[in-house]
């Protein structure tokens, strides 16, 4: 049996970041790789963290504008609940993509008892983009599109792998894919030209970026930045206990100025300025804001 080439060019491995673990929300603990002051940005990805909540733990009612972010479970569950009385829970292997546009306030909590571990990654809209009507696509565990070939098996989240494709469109184009690598295994997988892309590892070790590259052993918790030049993404798992986990993602850079301030990401420092205004006043999509409190922030009297 012979593998065909399908990276002719493997990206490089540019940049390393170690995520390690921090407060955030409410007694929560993120380990953020994308969005640290190290990383303020890598265009259109404003951050990734990998989360981890346990009750009473959590992100209790906050905004958000300007953005999607895209909340992938991998243990225990998380329950959300929003201003106009979307709610639902999402549990291990499910997808909630959720594009707040011009504004979305709501809540996410842990469901179950135990800890609850996922990632969560913002993606930036473009300026024609960061006003729309919010949107949510939910997809469960069984609903997500999966492939496996030659000990690799990919869920599709976003975008194409191993010729399966996902169904969530991605508003600004967007590529997320959840590889595990069984012992031996080696995987090339295309990546489109002029996409920002990288890889955080999950579990196992992996070596990545192609020969070139000749990157050590990478293990969990840690971000790779893959370098603008290339194809695709070549990887070994070169265990022979251990599989690898990772997820690959990639995006269209906007190339839009960014002015942030916390979950507000706009182009300009005035249009931060309207939306702080915008939320005290709960006007332009905020309305709904003025009367609402989550079930969870009554129940636990914040
Ligand atoms: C937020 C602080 C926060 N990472 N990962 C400030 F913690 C949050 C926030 C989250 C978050 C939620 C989940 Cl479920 C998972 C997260 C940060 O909610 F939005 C701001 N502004
Ligand atoms: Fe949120």
């Amino acid at each position: 049996m012979f593998s065909s080439v399908v990276v002719k060019e493997p990206r490089v491995v540019v940049r390393k970041f170690l995520a390690r673990p921090q407060h955030e929300g409410l007694g929560a603990i993120v380990r953020r790789s994308i969005g640290r002051f190290e990383l303020r940005y890598f265009d259109p990805f404003l951050v990734l963290d990998e989360f981890s909540v346990t009750a009473p733990a959590g992100f209790p009612d906050h905004p958000h504008r300007g953005f999607e972010t895209v909340t992938y479970m991998l243990q225990g569950a998380v329950t959300h609940e929003d201003f106009e009385g979307h709610k639902g829970t999402i549990k291990a292997g499910d997808l909630q993509w959720m594009t707040a546009g011009r504004g979305i306030v709501h809540s996410e909590m842990p469901a179950e008892q135990g800890t609850q571990k996922g990632l969560q990654l913002w993606i930036n809209l473009s300026s024609k983009h960061k006003m729309i009507e919010p949107r949510y696509q939910e997809i469960s565990s069984k609903d997500i599109a999966e492939a496996c070939k030659d000990g690799i098996k990919v869920r599709v989240i976003a975008g194409e792998a191993l010729g399966v494709k996902s169904p969530v469109y991605t508003r600004t184009p967007t590529m997320y894919l959840d590889f595990t690598l069984k012992p031996g295994a080696h995987l090339q997988q295309p990546i489109p030209e002029s996409w920002n892309s990288f890889v955080y590892v999950l579990e196992g070790e992996g070596i990545f970026g192609g020969k070139k590259s000749s990157s050590p052993v990478v293990s969990a918790h840690h971000l790779l930045l893959l370098g603008s030049s290339g194809d695709g993404l070549e990887v070994w798992n070169k265990s022979v206990s251990k599989p690898l986990r990772f997820i690959l993602v990639g995006g269209e850079p906007l190339g839009e100025p960014l002015a942030q301030l916390g979950p507000f990401v706009m182009n300009t420092q005035e249009e931060i300025d309207q939306t702080v205004e915008d939320f005290e006043n709960c006007v332009h999509g905020f309305e709904k804001a003025k009367h609402w409190r989550s079930e969870a922030a009554i129940r636990l009297d914040f």
